[in-house]
């Protein structure tokens, strides 16, 4: 879409939770009033090219249904009446119940629960600044990246990766467990360009036919979860066909010659046995892959969102490294940029009063923390009190019925600082009114490439909202917290921010909007060698040093975790019970639950589904269209059954987040997903879920 050259244009930076980062142009038509929105052209990875739900985003910055005024609960919790409060009161109020809880139970029965709703370093991690004065019980992030980002690391070492812009340079892209029509569009903005300036091929492996590889020259669907068996058979054939660049392993890897010997059985015919895929069509991808020299991976966080994930995702990462594809221009991998910034967060998450001693519960584990379970606990008391910003884990968090309990409790006080009535919102006690990003200051970093941004105040606000960073200083001094960060402003913090971790001040980033911060080739190639002391790449994981952010313990099964890349059995399997296997994939229009308030994204989606192979529609004597019910051993859910014969038999998909209301009876799709942790450190198994299927 074309702005208008007669209207003011503001730059931003989209603040959702997505790896493209993308920077904005914004039409500001007033003081309080946003027009169009576009992708910046002269940004070389946003290229002028922006995913359609925020192309319309004026939908959701003067949706009549934004939250305007501080609220507190008037009758039962849940019941939907509210009375507006004055902002005094409603932070006198949470303040109280804080202090209280403290008083009664010591600082770590309050949980200040957020994730990435905005990705702005100020408006997303200040209140952890809250939380490491006080003493509060900390949050350990386990949503999203844990289990990919462990399996990166246990092969590379650094969480970094070849410039996503150097697609451009590549013979053979590979988009492996990731849908980035969906989820990060300029993904395909790069690989379309190689397509068409180098005749590129596109490849991709997914679980159904997805967006993305309907584009792609070759399509590969699997099984869930069965990535490590693929990635085995690639890397066994290049073995055997003479493709293993055995220089380059020498050179750069810790054990070729045990990886071949190891991978000697691990044949196509029992890749195809796991994967569902034919053994020429193995065959077919091991050729391509190990005869592309330019072989550019592009690893998203979808296919490690199973048990066996984060030892999927350092089986796929060892190709390249099979290959060689890392020494070469327009080869190697890219899974995350978030290892290359390198931020002195110190100020805006209060590092130095941190206390490794306090608590730290697992965030995906909220249901089971909330209804006192001993295990997440530990010697602690249970929490009393809840502080949200930037997440609605009553509809994105595992065990959905467990959370639900939790929130019910009569002895819980709940605090949501949102920009909507969503089902967490609706369950508090007290609502207070969010800012949304073009109403407030912030510092963005790209996950999926490698721009710092700053995206300012462009507009008022709307009605009494107010940003996270204001409500965090505010209930600060109610809650006697002193640090220097609290009497901040967001742009001093980004300017202490950006001058402590060694980067231009904020001017310089005001005038130049985005400063590109990739590491050279040497670097994004590990040509000067991975991220391990030794500077090699591990083909032998050593999975029991893993660790996590803050979290420094293991967890899960991980003894028995697969040293060599293998397909490691612990999935949730289909058995007699439970012959279905489900993943929940990301909906085009929804950003997790984000979206599925405006009426545009509503109408894209239309109502909950769950498409099936049309042969098990059949032999389920079930019929397209027709209402049925999921279910497993943790709940039931009503939906309607689509048929997509792109499925493996036996595989079933249910795009989402739609909220629990767009199911009949309440209950939404992540009442199925189990909240165990799996190893090394615990992880979000959202497309790991066995199910059996009735009609309704
Ligand atoms: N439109 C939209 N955009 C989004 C989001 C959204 O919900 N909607 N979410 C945002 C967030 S928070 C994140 S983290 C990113 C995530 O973005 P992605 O990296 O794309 O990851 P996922 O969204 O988890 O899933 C991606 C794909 O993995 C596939 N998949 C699932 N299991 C397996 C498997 O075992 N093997 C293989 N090969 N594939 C598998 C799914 O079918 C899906 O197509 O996207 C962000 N962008
Ligand atoms: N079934 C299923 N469930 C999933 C997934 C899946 O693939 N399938 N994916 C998982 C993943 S990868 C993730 S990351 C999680 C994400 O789950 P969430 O973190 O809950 O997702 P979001 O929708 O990104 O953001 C949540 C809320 O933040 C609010 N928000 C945005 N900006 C601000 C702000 O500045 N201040 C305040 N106070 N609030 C703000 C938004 O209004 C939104 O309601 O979901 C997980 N759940
Ligand atoms: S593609 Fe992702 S970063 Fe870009 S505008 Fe859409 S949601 Fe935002
Ligand atoms: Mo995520």
């Amino acid at each position: 879409m074309n702005l208008r050259p007669n209207i003011k244009t503001g730059f931003s930076v989209c603040p959702h939770d997505c790896p493209s980062q993308c920077a904005l142009e914004v039409e500001v038509l007033d003081a309080h009033t946003i027009g169009r929105v576009r992708g910046a052209k002269d940004n070389s990875y946003t290229a002028g090219v922006i995913c359609e739900k925020v192309g319309r985003y004026a939908e959701r910055v003067h949706h009549p249904e934004r939250l305007l005024h501080p609220l507190k609960r008037k009758g039962a919790r849940g019941d939907g009446e509210w009375q507006r409060i004055s902002w005094d009161d409603a932070l006198d109020e949470l303040a109280q119940a804080m202090l209280q809880a403290e008083e009664r139970y010591g600082a770590e029965a309050v949980w200040p629960y957020y994730y990435a709703g905005t990705m702005g370093l100020v408006m997303r991690d200040g209140i952890n600044r809250l939380r490491h004065v006080k003493g509060y019980s900390g949050m350990y992030d386990t949503f999203c990246v844990s289990l990919p980002w462990t399996g990166y690391l246990a092969g590379t070492g650094r969480l970094g990766g070849v410039d996503p812009r150097e697609m451009r340079k590549s013979d053979l892209i590979v988009i492996w467990g990731t849908n980035p029509v969906n989820t990060q569009v300029n993904v395909m903005t790069h690989a379309t360009a190689a397509r068409k300036e180098r005749g590129a091929k596109l490849l991709v492996v997914d679980i159904y036919e997805t967006g993305t590889m309907k584009q792609a020259d070759h399509g590969y669907v699997i099984r869930p979860g069965t990535d490590g068996a693929l990635a085995c058979a690639v890397m066994h054939v290049a073995f055997r066909d003479g493709h293993a660049d055995r220089a380059y392993m020498a050179k750069y890897t810790d054990d070729p010659a045990g990886l071949e010997v190891h991978l000697k059985d691990k044949s196509p015919e029992w890749a195809s046995s796991i994967t569902g895929l034919g053994v020429e069509r193995i065959e077919e991808l091991a050729r391509l892959i190990g005869t592309t020299k330019r072989t550019y991976f592009r690893l998203g966080y979808g296919f490690a969102r199973q048990r066996n994930g984060s030892a999927n995702m350092h089986a796929v990462t060892s190709i390249p490294a099979v290959m060689g594809h890392w020494s070469h221009e327009g080869g190697g991998a890219m899974h995350s940029n978030s290892g290359i910034y390198r931020w002195n967060k110190s100020m805006i998450e209060g590092l130095d009063v941190f206390d490794p001693n306090v608590r730290m519960l697992d965030q995906s584990r909220i249901g089971a923390v909330l209804t006192g379970d001993r295990y997440d606990l530990g010697d602690g008391p249970p929490v009393t009190v809840l502080f949200t910003q930037n997440t609605n884990p009553v509809s994105v968090a595992p065990d959905q019925t467990r959370v639900k309990q939790g929130f019910a409790r009569d002895d819980l006080f709940i605090c949501v600082h949102e920009q909507f009535m969503t089902e967490t919102a609706a369950l508090a006690d007290i609502v207070l009114p969010a800012t949304q990003f073009l109403e407030h200051d912030d510092l963005y970093q790209g996950g999926g490439h490698q721009h710092i941004m700053l995206g300012p105040r462009l507009i008022e606000a709307p009605g009494e909202c107010r940003s996270n960073h204001d409500v965090i200083c505010d209930l600060a001094s109610r809650v006697g917290a002193e640090h220097e960060g609290f009497n901040m402003s967001p742009r001093e913090l980004i300017e202490w921010t950006l001058v402590n971790s060694g980067r231009a001040g904020l001017d310089e980033l005001e005038q130049q909007k985005w400063i590109d911060v990739q590491p050279d080739f040497e670097t994004s190639h590990f040509l000067g060698g991975f991220g391990h002391k030794d500077g090699k790449y591990r083909f032998a994981a050593r999975w029991h040093e893993a660790k996590h952010k803050r979290h420094t313990g293991t967890m899960g099964p991980v003894d028995a975790m697969p040293s060599f890349p293998d397909h490691w059995p612990v999935l949730q399997e289909a058995d007699e019970t439970h012959p279905f296997r489900l993943a929940t994939s990301p909906a085009r229009t929804f950003l997790n639950s984000s979206f599925n308030e405006t009426p545009s994204s509503m109408k894209r989606e239309g109502r909950p589904q769950v498409q099936m192979h049309p042969d098990d529609i059949a032999a389920n004597g079930l019929a397209e269209g027709q209402k049925v019910v999921l279910g497993n051993e943790l709940g039931q859910v009503r939906l309607h059954v689509s048929a997509n014969p792109s499925l493996q038999r036996g595989v079933l998909i249910s795009e989402g987040i739609f909220p629990n209301h767009a199911f009949e009876d309440g209950c939404g799709i992540n009442t199925l997903v189990g909240a165990d942790q799996p190893a090394p450190v615990g992880g979000g198994c959202f497309h790991d879920i066995h199910v059996w299927i009735r009609p309704a």
